[in-house]
């Protein structure tokens, strides 16, 4: 018949599923009063570094006034940086962690 149902062409496009997580840097910050020894041992407990590698990080943040503990994706990140900031306190010393997006 004249004029009969219009004729619809539906394209779907299937994206290539490579989407990687966003990543954040947890980095620790330099103070004057909190104990060398206390730093490194917090790198060597919630970062899994040895005594060599937390030494070094350390070390950097206490001369450049910051330096990276680790790369996370967001809910990995933001549990380190509380469980540092709640050892520290405990601790009753006033050393920061934070996170930034890479
Ligand atoms: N600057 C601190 C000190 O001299 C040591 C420190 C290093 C603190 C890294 C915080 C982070 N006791």
């Amino acid at each position: 018949p004249a004029g009969g149902e219009p004729n619809v062409a539906v394209i779907t496009k299937t994206k290539p599923q490579t989407k990687r997580p966003n990543l954040y840097r947890v980095l620790i910050l330099n103070d004057d009063y909190t104990p060398m020894e206390f730093v490194v041992h917090v790198i060597e407990r919630f970062f899994s570094k040895d005594h060599e590698a937390a030494t070094r990080i350390m070390l950097h943040v206490h001369h450049h006034g910051m330096g990276e503990c680790g790369v996370y994706t967001y809910e990995v990140a933001e549990t380190k940086v509380t469980q540092v900031m709640d050892f520290a306190r405990k601790h009753q010393h006033p050393l920061q962690c934070v996170m930034e997006k890479k």
